[in-house]
């Protein structure tokens, strides 16, 4: 061979080395995701009874930023058929949505199942599997029913038996149906932004939410026991908890330690006592918890101690990692007096961290700063904490507020984040199995209410038939799980 024709083979191998490397493997799994209050509205049909967030948006509307709330949102309740024909016209492999706890349990508690309710969650269920998409099943995205928020809600040890029996509900009915299903949406935003009074049921108490951290996790492993015992055995499936993090990165060398603190706080307190060998509270957050509590006056401490049975109870209840992963931030020790803004997004007053973005990453609407590498960080970050698991990526998403339909900053945030997703199976060897995209369509974003955007689909919300569009990230996320590459072309709209 002469040195041209080597060189023109050369070029040739590295084109389909780099075109392989922008394939996923063939088994990996691309879905959408949504929640049930975010979407559903029919907040009062039939027999349904009153979750925390119905109640506080009826009496506290000024928390929400544009003072809507949820009682019509995409009226995904009458509306469910739309959104499966959106999902299949993606080639999407699943649906990742939520149960409203009082829909289907109007008293919270298992005394009265209500037939509307287990008639919507089974027709959607039966919907999607006709058209080949696996539903992907979570059982609490934040709808706590009010009639259990009044006796304390997670603040109370017995939430752990509530949650269970709600779960073996939702299992009974449908685990004949669903394989793959997510305990509790992100313990962190469950507790920590509704005991800083934010979001539902907006009680200000830092001890209210480390006691809410304790039992929602006790929750999640109960609900985990209860499947593991009674209904694995039959339906073989997968149970875990939607774990959320940003990529925390120290703001200067000396920020080094905090971060590490600011870690444990926001992300190993819900991770380390699931995935960890040893169990209980990560040992840093523990130590640091007690001595700030006895600084305070506490007599003990605020993060409330797990007892050796807990401990156990609580180890390796996953059967794969679930992680939400949207955006980054840096630490750094907060100046004395210094003012935190929103919690988890600004800064943890808890641990004196202030949370900022850098310079060079790009930036949606508000909280949501872009940095691709992050997710890459964080993928690693979970394997070199506890090893070799199967990871799924739960949500990932990106938010606008803008009517255009030719959305390029979305499609860019899904094509540089799988390309990071792509290095880390790859090069770092990290068994990730599926991303799911948040969100199916534009829908209520909590605080921001209307004006964030999340969707691959547009709602016409002042349009009484909620008329849903198509954006063109929807067409690239549909090439993207049709062809498992990145290897396409940037579709645009129109
Ligand atoms: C996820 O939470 C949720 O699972 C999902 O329901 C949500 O729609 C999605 O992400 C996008 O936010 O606007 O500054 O007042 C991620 C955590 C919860 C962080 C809401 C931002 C609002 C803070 N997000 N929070 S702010």
């Amino acid at each position: 061979m002469n040195r041209t024709r080597l060189y023109i083979l050369s070029l040739i191998l590295a084109l389909v080395a780099e075109i392989a490397c922008q394939s996923f493997p063939p088994e990996f799994q691309f879905g959408v995701a949504t929640s049930s209050y975010q979407i559903e509205g029919a907040w009062n049909v039939s027999d349904k009874g009153e979750s925390i967030w119905d109640h506080l948006l009826h009496i506290r509307p000024d928390i929400i930023a544009d003072l809507s709330n949820g009682d019509v949102a995409c009226d995904s309740y009458h509306l469910w058929k739309q959104d499966i024909d959106l999902i299949a016209d993606m080639g999407l492999d699943f649906y990742r949505f939520s149960i409203n706890w009082p829909r289907l349990l109007p008293t919270g508690f298992p005394n009265k199942v209500s037939e509307d309710g287990a008639r919507y969650y089974g027709n959607l269920i039966d919907g999607l599997r006709a058209r080949g998409i696996a539903p992907v099943v979570t059982l609490y995205h934040w709808e706590l029913p009010q009639s259990l928020q009044d006796l304390g809600g997670w603040t109370n040890p017995l939430s752990v038996e509530w949650f269970a029996d709600y779960a073996r509900i939702v299992f009974t009915l449908f685990a004949d149906r669903v394989d793959t299903w997510i305990t509790i949406n992100e313990p962190i935003f469950a507790c920590e932004s509704p005991y800083r009074g934010i979001v539902a049921p907006a009680i200000v108490s830092d001890v209210g939410a480390l006691l809410c951290s304790k039992y929602i996790m006790l929750a999640h492993a109960a609900a985990y026991r209860v499947y593991d015992e009674e209904f694995k055995p039959q339906y073989g499936g997968q149970v875990s908890f939607a774990h959320h993090e940003f990529w925390f990165e120290p703001k200067t060398d000396k920020d080094q330690e905090l971060t590490e603190l600011a870690r444990d706080y926001a992300f190993s307190r819900f991770s380390y006592p699931v995935y960890s060998t040893e169990g209980g509270w990560p040992p840093l957050l523990e130590a640091y918890m007690a001595e700030k509590s006895r600084i305070e006056g506490y007599t003990r401490s605020k993060l409330p101690a797990f007892t050796a049975e807990e401990i156990k109870l609580l180890k390796g209840t996953y059967d794969f990692f679930a992680i939400n992963h949207y955006t980054s931030r840096t630490v750094r020790a907060a100046l004395s007096g210094e003012e935190f803004g929103i919690f988890g997004i600004d800064g943890l007053d808890e641990i004196g961290a202030v949370l900022e973005s850098k310079p060079e990453w790009g930036s949606a609407l508000g909280w949501l700063k872009v940095n691709p590498e992050g997710i890459r960080h964080v993928l690693n970050r979970i394997k070199h904490q506890y090893g070799d698991l199967k990871v799924m990526i739960t949500e990932s998403g990106y938010s606008d507020d803008s009517d255009d339909l030719n959305d390029v900053g979305r499609i860019d945030y899904y094509k540089t984040y799988l390309e990071q997703v792509l290095l880390a199976i790859n090069e770092d060897k990290v068994n990730v199995v599926g991303y799911t995209a948040w969100s199916l369509i534009d829908n209520f974003e909590w605080n921001s209410g209307y004006q964030s955007h999340f969707g691959l689909y547009a709602v016409d919300f002042s349009d009484p038939s909620r008329k849903r569009t198509a954006k063109a990230s929807a067409r690239y996320y549909e090439s993207v799980a049709r062809t498992k590459s990145l290897d396409v072309e940037n579709l645009t709209a129109n």
